[in-house]
């Protein structure tokens, strides 16, 4: 079993959004185009889903700004703007994905006492969404994962797909990705790269 994992492709992330990727909604036609081109069994994309006052966002941190280091529950924590507030239009989807052909979409970040970069559970590692035994109960083998950011969300979700399902084999699709800061991008993939995670553009998967 193949699976396709969509992370964050949410208008929050994308240019004009409250938290904007740079180039984030380019991500959206390859990631159609991969929805499209009918390698994977499974698509699953993940939702950016947090309560008004999140911990992850720096106003409600007094006195501190976006983007400056803050703590949440005594973690070390990035202050981010207000971002992807639950049933608020930042949250949604981007507009153009291909929503209707995703199986299943996974929220996360709804506790507002710790962020949740990774798609499979919180960042202090004590609760797990279900999406590894989602995808292990479906027998799934294979998961390609791209999206928005790959410096946060993307990489925290291949690494625990590594760690969480068992047997399962890991590429990231750089094309169908963007990232915060470039250095992150490339901290992010030399990370995964040394973890066993292949790294490959959407024209491998297309050509099958
Ligand atoms: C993300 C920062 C805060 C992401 C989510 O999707 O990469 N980054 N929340
Ligand atoms: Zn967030």
């Amino acid at each position: 079993m193949k699976a396709l994992l969509l992370t964050d492709i949410q208008i929050g992330f994308c240019p004009g959004g409250n938290l904007p990727v740079p180039e984030g909604d380019q991500v959206v036609s390859v990631a159609n185009a991969l929805i499209d081109g009918g390698q994977y069994d499974l698509i699953v994309a993940s939702q950016d889903w947090h309560p008004p006052g999140h911990g992850s966002f720096a106003s409600s941190h007094p006195g501190k700004q976006p983007f400056e280091m803050g703590e949440l529950s005594g973690m070390p924590q990035m202050l981010w703007p207000d971002h992807c507030v639950q049933n608020t239009s930042d949250a949604e989807l981007h507009p153009e994905l291909k929503s209707e052909e995703v199986h299943f979409i996974q929220r996360k970040g709804e506790n507002r006492r710790v962020d949740s970069y990774s798609a499979f559970r919180d960042n202090d590692k004590a609760h797990s969404t279900g999406l590894a035994d989602f995808l292990q109960e479906r027998g799934v083998t294979e998961l390609d994962i791209c999206g928005l950011a790959t410096d946060y969300c993307v990489k925290f979700s291949a690494l625990d797909a590594l760690d969480m399902v068992p047997g399962i084999k890991v590429r990231f699709i750089e094309d169908a990705s963007r990232g915060i800061t470039p250095e992150g991008v490339s901290a992010a993939i030399d990370e995964m790269r040394a973890r066993g995670i292949e790294i490959i553009d959407s024209r491998k998967v297309l050509k099958g």
